[in-house]
């Protein structure tokens, strides 16, 4: 799958601190420096049968900020994605609406790529759909066949997550916890025959309508978990550095990959930090597509809204916070917007040099955009005298402060 069009980054001349993180398994804030080579980072992509919500960008616009973050800290990036086009909610939204499944995907897959293309959401380096990993699948449930973690309930394949002694340490949630969940987030916990309610399927065998693909398992298409495993362990390989999505994917998605993998190589974490986004909610409630309170980022964008407005928006939030969106999120973004350009259009400003490392530093310290976005609009007050006489002591400020913005926030202005 060909992803979106990079947008080129400014080098910046100072380099930012090495990056830090929370991590969701250890509850701690640690480095998520490389050992060697690039660092390496999975994000969970979408499942392509609706358009990109404000959430979805929120979760994509937030690690983003990790990737820029990483390349300021002197470190390449290898970046890898998946984009889930077989799975339940794609196939009922496909029958629902009477459009071919295929079809729906690759529609609403272009879609995201152009919204992340206006957010100027760095493109990841490794794009793959599910049913192009269909081989990638098929030899990991043989691994996993070979440690004795699959059984068959009919003719699908399920995993035994007691298989890996870690299970539940990168949510550490109880099995209450889990098993209030997982059957609204894509398990089966009361078919009968299974070993553990908790397990997940790893090869789905043909139903009546359903697309199936040929296997050593007879005809099928993956389970959702194992599409993931897949996927990172043969592009980013074991240990890798952050694996991230939503909060919503910590149990069961994150939970599932980490141990389908872990069994298939013992002795060996699935990531070394996972990282989480918080949920954005419209009207009450998380914004999902199943509930059906969206904002559309392709619908703003048909609207003439800014992206770079819809993106400041986005990031004067914490990744990690949940919060609501509000039409006064986007209007005062936009508001903000004009008058940093009016700033910048000045050329001239206050001094720049002490903003490049606030900015940095903000973003290396768990991805504090608000932070960073507080420190450009100190800079932007002092430049438009806003608290005092208008400060415009450094000739080369604009420049400066713009390059920053396009480079460590995203924000091209
Ligand atoms: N295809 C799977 C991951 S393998 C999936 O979860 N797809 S998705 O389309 O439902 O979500 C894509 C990403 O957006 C996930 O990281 C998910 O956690 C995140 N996401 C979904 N809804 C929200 C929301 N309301 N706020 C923030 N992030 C969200
Ligand atoms: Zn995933």
């Amino acid at each position: 799958m060909r992803a979106w069009t990079p947008v080129a980054i400014p080098r910046l001349e100072v380099s930012g601190p090495e990056v830090r993180l929370h991590d969701t398994a250890t509850g701690e804030r640690r480095e998520v420096t490389p050992e060697s080579g690039p660092a390496r980072l999975y994000v969970c992509g979408i499942t392509p049968y609706d358009a990109t919500h404000l959430g979805h960008a929120a979760t994509y616009v937030g690690f983003d900020l990790l990737n820029r973050a990483w390349r300021n800290a002197g470190h390449a990036v290898t970046y890898v994605q998946n984009v889930t086009d077989v799975d339940d909610p794609l196939l009922e939204r496909a029958t629902e609406v009477g459009v071919d499944w295929q079809e729906l995907a690759q529609r609403e897959t272009e879609l995201f790529g152009q919204d992340m293309a206006a957010l100027r959401v760095l493109p990841p380096e490794v794009y793959l759909g599910a049913v192009e990993s269909i081989p990638l699948v098929i030899e990991l449930v043989r691994r996993l066949e070979e440690t004795g973690s699959v059984y068959r309930v009919d003719d699908d394949l399920y995993f035994s997550v007691t298989a890996d002694p870690a299970f539940g340490e990168l949510s550490g949630w109880t099995r209450d916890q889990m098993l209030a969940v997982v059957g609204d987030r894509g398990g089966d916990p009361d078919r009968p025959g299974k070993k553990d309610p908790l397990d997940c399927v790893l090869w789905r065998a043909e139903r009546p309508g359903e697309p199936a693909w040929d296997s050593p398992y007879g005809r099928g298409r993956p389970g959702w978990h194992v599409e993931c495993t897949a996927i990172a362990l043969e592009h980013l390989g074991t240990a890798f550095d952050v694996q991230a999505g939503g909060s919503d994917l910590v149990f069961p998605h994150h939970e599932m990959c980490a141990a389908e993998a872990q069994v298939a190589v013992p002795g060996q974490p699935f990531a070394r930090t996972y990282a989480h986004a918080g949920m954005v909610g419209f009207d009450g409630e998380k914004m999902s597509k199943s509930r059906g309170n969206l904002v559309f980022v392709s619908a703003l964008r048909n609207s003439d809204v800014d992206p770079m407005a819809i993106r400041l928006a986005l990031l004067r939030h914490h990744y990690r916070a949940d919060w609501e969106w509000t039409d006064d999120e986007l209007l005062g973004a936009v508001d903000t917007l004009a008058e940093w350009r009016g700033a910048l259009s000045l050329g001239a400003g206050a001094p720049a040099a002490p903003v490049v490392p606030a900015v940095l530093d903000a973003l290396a310290d768990d991805l504090d955009a608000p932070r960073a976005v507080a420190a450009v609009q100190a800079w932007v007050d002092a430049t438009l005298g806003h608290d005092g006489p208008a400060d415009t002591s450094d000739p080369h400020a604009a420049a400066t402060v713009h390059q920053l913005l396009d480079a460590a926030l995203g924000l091209a202005l």
